[in-house]
């Protein structure tokens, strides 16, 4: 057998399944007009990724204000419900390009599937999107201590698979996922631009035409396994 062999896809959900750094950047952007300063959209991609008190802490700083716990927690559930707000509106269409051609030929060929994001509200997000029956395991915000880099989300994912790390492929749209993969000892295909997602065995603009075989190629039988 193969020791190489791709056994299991872990799949993060903002910035690889659905683009829903726009909802979180419309709500974040609301809670900083309130507090009477600025977040621009550039701000916002520092937050992709990281989980919901981080980002808070970042937009804080920006703001250039120090909060109590208590008040962050007051603010932080109040930037959720508004979040919520757009994403119980999501349907089918949100979905990006190519993903459910990609996702259903490993289902056909047998590659377990399991999610690995940040976010606690994943379950409402692809149920809305009504892709969860896709997933064999789901390990999201509410399920993980150690936010990425920190391998843990990833190695949930493998291990609720039943499939060894050196066996499973993360898709990750942020720096601190693509460093949590390689972390986790596993491959890790980045989705954006290589200037950001360097650190992946692969990096790819997007699901457009990309096929099980393409990835076989390129991490399988082209490329050596960094560990
Ligand atoms: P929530 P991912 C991440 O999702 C987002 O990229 C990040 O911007 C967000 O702060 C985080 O989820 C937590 O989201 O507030 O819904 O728990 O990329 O890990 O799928
Ligand atoms: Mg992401």
């Amino acid at each position: 057998m193969n020791k190489k062999e791709i056994k299991a896809c872990i799949f993060d959900l903002d910035g690889v399944i659905v683009d829903t750094a726009k909802y979180h950047y419309l709500a974040w952007k609301r809670l900083a007009t309130e507090m009477d300063f600025d977040f621009t959209e550039q701000d916002n991609e520092r937050l992709k990724g990281i989980s919901r008190m981080a980002s808070l802490d970042i937009l804080l700083e920006i703001g250039n204000k120090n909060l109590s716990d208590n008040e962050k927690e007051k603010l932080a559930a109040k930037k959720n419900a508004w979040y919520v707000d757009y994403i119980i509106k999501m349907d089918t269409t949100e979905i990006l390009p190519g993903v459910l051609d990609f996702i259903t030929e490993l289902k056909e060929k047998n590659i377990r599937i399991a999610l690995g994001s940040a976010s606690k509200n994943a379950m409402t997000i692809l149920t809305q999107i009504q892709i969860l029956d896709y997933f064999d395991a789901i390990i999201d915000g509410t399920k993980v201590n150690n936010a990425k880099p920190d391998p843990e989300v990833f190695l949930k994912g493998a291990e609720a698979l039943g499939i060894d790390p050196k066996n499973c492929v993360v898709f990750e749209d942020a720096e601190a996922g693509v460093e949590a993969a390689i972390n986790g000892k596993m491959r890790c295909v980045g989705i954006g631009s290589p200037a950001v997602l360097g650190k992946a065995n692969l990096v790819i603009p997007d699901f457009n035409n990309f096929s099980l075989q393409q990835l076989n190629n390129t991490l399988v039988k082209v490329k050596p396994l960094p560990f």
